[in-house]
């Protein structure tokens, strides 16, 4: 099977989370991604959270699945010496150290293009260039802070609140993906690299779109009708954070099923479709509810849409969450089950899609990965281990014209 980036070199000068997402998921389709890392010590990750001794923690070979791995020190005179030979050859280069790192090392974007005019350079900082922020170093907590999302999330009575999911780091790396393809097209045609930026306040604020489309409507109306907070609450001038209130049209609410009391996430999240009202009530066993003049149209429920759920609840009580959806999906209600990690990982269709995958890796036995979430007809990607620190050292420097006396040197020059 061809892969559609099979040729494409890729430098991975990237570390922690955001850059190495994005270069994982062009591996996948492909690429030849070489990771440059620091001899002795390598991508912080390697270290971080360990869960078995001296092995590479699951950090890192989550995120660095299909990859080289190259030691250079990049700040000595014989690392800089290869990287400008990898930069000579190879496609693109990406970047994800504090801001001014690179320019640092002796790389501004002036140097890397006049060595390879073609070469894109793709670059992940916490804030954009110019920001008055863009000193900053950033994690991805930071970023969830600084683009709207810890402000809009959480319940009106509680703090700010971080998602779980990696919008600053992986979604960053998602968005600067799409950004170095478009580059890699756009140099089909002209011929000439370019250099790609995203920040991660801007990847975060991009999926926290709808909340600026409801500052604005608050700015108009002073109210948000979808939150929870009308009719009875109150609303100041900014958007509120809405518990678990549906971001759209349609009210939706996460619901308990039997066996709360014990189990954390014995919930459903389910949605009233405007639509769909006349299959909510039969589902539920309401059907004197359909043609209601208290219930019968979006705006009559709002002002009492807690009361709805809580009749829903009553209805949920004696069903574990997958009963409940097993029976909602026959009304063809939008909802699922609240699922835990421990149920993704053991779910059959994940692991027959390839979404959840096992992965055998040198030292640390077999570990499950999230595998491509992009579906190809004519392609499954194949998802191998992360390298070992400095694995592909010698193989690389040799594809660079390195004799093995030169490489040994190299190494010696570089110990640490
Ligand atoms: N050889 C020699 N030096 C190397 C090297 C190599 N192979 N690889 C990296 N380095 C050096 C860099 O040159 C830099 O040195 P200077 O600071 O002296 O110029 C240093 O290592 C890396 O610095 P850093 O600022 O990137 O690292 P940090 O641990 O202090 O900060 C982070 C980490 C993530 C906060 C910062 O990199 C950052 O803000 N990145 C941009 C935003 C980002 O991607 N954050 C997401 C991370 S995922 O949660």
């Amino acid at each position: 099977m061809t892969r559609p980036l099979e040729g494409i070199k890729i430098i991975d000068f990237t570390h922690v989370q955001a850059g190495p997402a994005c270069t994982q998921l062009l591996a996948w389709f492909g690429a030849d991604v070489i990771k440059v890392e620091r001899p002795g010590s390598g991508d912080v990750t390697r270290t971080q959270l360990r869960d078995i001794p001296d092995v590479d923690a699951l950090y890192f070979t989550m995120l660095n699945s299909n990859k080289k791995s190259l030691t250079l020190d990049t700040k000595k005179p014989e690392g800089k010496e290869v990287l400008e030979k990898l930069i000579r050859e190879s496609d693109v280069m990406v970047e994800n150290f504090g801001p001014g790192a690179l320019d640092r090392m002796g790389f501004p974007w002036e140097h890397i293009k006049e060595l390879n005019p073609k070469m894109i350079l793709a670059s992940v900082k916490g804030f954009s260039d110019g920001h008055h922020y863009d000193d900053l170093k950033v994690y991805e907590n930071v970023a969830q802070c600084a683009g709207g999302s810890a402000s809009t999330t959480g319940f009106w009575d509680g703090p700010p609140t971080i998602s779980a999911a990696a919008l600053g780091d992986s979604n960053t790396g998602m968005h600067l993906a799409i950004g170095i393809l478009t580059a890699l097209i756009g140099r089909d045609k002209t011929g000439k690299g370019q250099k790609v930026a995203v920040s991660m306040q801007d990847s975060v604020l991009n999926l926290c779109r709808v909340k600026l489309r409801d500052q604005q409507r608050l700015d108009r109306l002073g109210y948000l009708e979808e939150y929870p907070q009308y009719p009875h609450g109150e609303f100041s001038d900014v958007v509120p954070r809405g518990g678990n209130a549906g971001g759209g049209g349609q009210p939706g609410w996460v619901l308990k099923c039997k066996g709360w009391e014990t189990d954390p996430n014995s919930y459903i999240y389910f949605t009233i479709q405007g639509h769909a009202w006349a299959p909510i009530c039969k589902a539920i066993g309401k059907p004197e509810w359909i043609d209601d003049p208290k219930y019968n149209t979006a705006s009559a429920r709002q002002p009492h849409i807690f009361d709805i759920f809580a009749t829903i609840e009553t209805w949920l009580a004696d069903k574990t969450k997958f009963e409940a959806v097993d029976i909602l999906r026959k009304f063809d209600i939008p909802c699922a089950p609240v699922l835990t990690m421990k149920e993704l990982a053991n779910d059959p269709s994940l692991r027959a899609s390839g979404t959840i995958t096992e992965v055998q890796h040198k030292e640390r036995g077999s570990y499950l990965t999230v595998g491509s979430p992009i579906k190809f007809s004519d392609m499954k990607p194949e998802i191998t281990a992360s390298p070992l620190l400095g694995e592909h050292t010698d193989e690389v420097l040799a594809s660079l014209g390195y004799s093995t006396e030169q490489i040994g040197k190299l190494h010696d020059a570089q110990a640490v």
